[in-house]
């Protein structure tokens, strides 16, 4: 018979939670991650919305309208009020419905797309999912993408281009303009991933990548990175409700009589924190939080610098990458507590500057990796 055949005590359950949850790394010594501790209010609202599935709108109007609400500040971000769009599980579930947004519209099964040699794997997912080819244009000597190898890459199959505002590695931006007028004069659709950058870029007066760019058809971005509310909660958003229209299936028996989500049940705890996170913090307060990531990511970029190692670019976003023999200093960090990753090209290692890290853990980081260099 099963161990928990009768089930156990809520404190012992309880207990073992706990021991499982301490063995979890503590954010305040991790570089290597796009998420950190949620907002005391995303919590907040994350445990008043744990019941709402957004997958049944008609259940939940209230929790509909709060999404609703979110979608208009969103659109105020990123340059265009009236967007369309919905609050998804993340970057990943946002690139897959766009890229299928943009498939559907043709009517077609068949096809390629351009993207960035820099792009997320999510990519390699919808390339599997969609049964598409996924073209990778390379990058130019600063990692951004280099249009003239999408515009060579480009042909009469091609019926999407992407562009990257925060990539990945680097946190590099893309020359969305660029893909824009290559998008507008070929017909193509234009995708942008802000996954991580669309809540960095608009707070450092960067807009340079959102709607306000005409050829811009779709763009992801993820409050549950750089917003600070709970996990899952990514955006994905619509210049035009066609694309809605496109992904759309019937829905006979639920409230709503059409679904376009990718999931069927859906939470509102990551419309609740996203949106209570914007409105309590306001733009000035997230302001805040960004350029405190930047400044930290400076004084990081320039204290590793003295000890020998060069930054990959300067830094535009708070992710600073340096050159080093990178697997062997990520091990080492690792055995002395510290998280960083490694990016393939150049051989780098990577430090994501978020929220949870301080100017004091960033300095006490340094002090680690200056150790772990002289024992090389
Ligand atoms: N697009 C970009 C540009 C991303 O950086 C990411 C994730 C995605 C899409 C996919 O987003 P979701 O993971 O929300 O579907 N970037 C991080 C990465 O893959 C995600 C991450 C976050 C990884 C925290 C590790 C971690 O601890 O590196």
């Amino acid at each position: 018979m099963f161990e928990w055949f009768k089930g156990y005590e809520e404190n012992r359950v309880l207990k073992e939670l706990e021991d499982l949850l301490s063995m979890d790394i503590p954010y305040s010594r991790v570089l290597s991650s796009m998420c950190t501790y949620p907002h005391p209010i995303a919590v907040k609202a994350h445990i008043k919305f744990i019941r709402s599935n957004l997958g049944d709108p008609g259940l939940f109007p209230g929790t509909a309208e709060l999404e609703k609400r979110l979608l208009v500040m969103l659109g105020e971000l990123f340059g265009k009020r009236d967007l369309a769009g919905y609050i998804s599980s993340g970057g990943t579930e946002g690139n897959i419905q766009a890229i299928r947004a943009a498939r559907n519209m043709l009517c077609t099964c068949r096809g390629n797309i351009v993207v960035p040699e820099s792009a997320h794997f999510s990519f390699l997912k919808i390339k599997d999912l969609l049964g598409i080819d996924v073209r990778k244009a390379g990058l130019d000597e600063e990692y951004r993408v280099d249009i003239g190898d999408v515009e060579r890459l480009v042909d009469d199959e091609t019926f999407a281009i992407v562009g990257i505002a925060g990539t990945t590695e680097l946190g590099q931006v893309d020359d969305i303009k660029a893909l824009s007028k290559l998008a507008i004069e070929n017909n193509l659709f234009l995708h942008v991933d802000a996954a991580f950058g669309g809540f960095v870029l608009p707070f450092l007066n960067n807009n340079e990548f959102n709607f306000r760019i005409k050829g811009v058809c779709s763009l992801v971005a993820d409050p549950h990175k750089m917003g600070m509310a709970t996990i899952p909660s990514g955006a994905v958003l619509f210049r035009d409700s066609k694309y809605l229209e496109v992904l759309s299936v019937e829905t006979p028996y639920l409230t709503s009589s059409k679904q376009f989500t990718l999931t069927g049940t859906r939470p509102g705890t990551g419309v609740a924190s996203a949106y209570a996170v914007l409105k309590h913090l306001g733009f000035e307060g997230m302001k805040k939080v960004v350029l405190e990531c930047m400044r930290v990511t400076q004084i990081l970029k320039e204290e590793v610098e003295s000890l020998g190692l060069e930054a990959v670019i300067d830094p535009v976003m708070n992710v600073v990458c340096f050159k080093c023999n990178a697997r062997k200093v990520r091990e080492e960090l690792m055995k002395r507590g510290w998280v960083v990753s490694c990016i393939r090209k150049p051989e780098a290692i990577r430090c994501v500057i978020m929220p949870h890290l301080t100017e004091s853990a960033a300095l006490e980081f340094v002090k680690v990796l200056k150790n772990v260099l002289h024992s090389l």
